[in-house]
């Protein structure tokens, strides 16, 4: 009831529609109309009430709001339902505990993340309002094993998507970074449950900070945002709605027969490490070598040293430039 409340307010968005008239059209009391309007408006939709006049639903500016969304990715499975939060505790978590109850293709978008999650128990700051903190619900029909590729389709998709709408030189740290000089301006946390040979779902978290003008001493020297890169505020719907469709395009070629080529491509021809010197991190162990390349698989191949090569699965380790991050 509460979606065609609003569905109805976006059609006479700008005019009132009195509750009566919305009474008679949805065929529910006044009363649960004006409980609906009140949860969407603790939803974060703006809606204006005036006694004898009805329910305006007035302009709501840089707010990630599903229905707008929606509207803009028609075509898309991915993102037909859109489930927001103004703040939760991490939408990677909240899609993980729901995900047999949501429909695959689901998005989970937040204002905020007041528990944001990065790989290995790591944070994740994402305040309200300046970043995309969202989750993707994907119910693929693939064995386990493939699931990792998930996070290499995820970042040549927000990669191909934010050169696109900025211009920026957005390079992909394999692998599950996009950094713009030098400093880390998205991550991406692929989570995953399944049997054996079955996947039961895959989460495909993406973070990006968006309009963040400056940030803690801690993240300073790694950290930057579109906006300080660009010195322009972007439109988080617009990008989230192209980082889908991208997404989308990219998953289907894979889905297909199983092939990465198309997402490698964008892979290679981003990445902000190939043919650098690199750290490996592993625990406590720190190696300096060359990545060569990355395989069909989405494995980094690195040539130590010592001249030997080594194929690096990205589960395990962390990458560091020769110069800092
Ligand atoms: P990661 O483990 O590769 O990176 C985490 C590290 O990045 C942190 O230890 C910190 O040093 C640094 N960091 C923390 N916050 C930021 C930030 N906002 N910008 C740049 N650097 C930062 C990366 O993990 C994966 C992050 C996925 C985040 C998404 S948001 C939606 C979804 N929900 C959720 O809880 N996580 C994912």
């Amino acid at each position: 009831m509460r979606s065609k409340i609003l569905e109805e307010l976006y059609i006479n968005k700008g005019n009132y529609i009195s509750g009566e008239v919305l009474r008679t059209k949805l065929g529910v009391s006044r009363t649960a109309i004006w409980k609906h309007i009140n949860a969407l408006k603790e939803e974060g939709y703006n809606i204006e009430t005036i006694p004898r006049k009805g329910y305006m639903l007035l302009e709501m500016k840089d707010k990630l709001l599903p229905k707008e969304i929606e509207a803009l990715i028609s075509n898309n499975a991915i993102g037909q339902q859109i489930v927001y939060f103004d703040s939760i505790d991490s939408t990677n978590s909240y899609a993980k505990k729901e995900a047999n109850k949501l429909k695959d293709g689901t998005v989970i978008l937040s204002e905020e993340q007041l528990l944001g999650r990065g790989r290995r128990g790591r944070n994740w700051s994402s305040p309200k309002g300046t970043g995309i903190w969202m989750s993707l619900v994907l119910k693929p029909n693939i064995p386990p094993t493939e699931g990792v590729k998930m996070t290499q389709i995820a970042a040549a998709a927000v990669c191909k998507s934010i050169r696109e709408l900025t211009g920026l030189n957005a390079l992909i740290k394999w692998p599950n970074d996009i950094v713009i000089n030098g400093k880390k301006i998205c991550g991406i946390l692929t989570e995953m449950a399944g049997e054996l040979n079955e996947v039961n779902y895959i989460i495909v978290g993406i973070g990006i900070n968006v309009n963040t003008d400056g940030f803690s001493c801690e993240l300073k020297e790694k950290a930057t945002s579109l906006f300080i890169e660009g010195g322009k505020k972007i439109d988080r719907r617009e990008l989230v709605v192209n980082i889908l469709k991208n997404f989308e395009a990219l998953y289907n070629i894979y889905i297909k027969d199983l092939n990465l080529d198309e997402t490698l491509v964008i892979v290679k021809n981003y990445s902000a490490i190939l043919g650098k010197e690199i750290k490996i991190i592993q625990g406590n162990l720190e190696k300096k070598a060359r990545a060569i390349d990355i395989n069909n698989e989405g494995l980094l191949l690195v040539q130590m040293d010592d001249g030997s090569k080594e194929l690096i699965s990205s589960g395990e380790v962390s990458i560091r430039g020769e110069n800092g991050y």
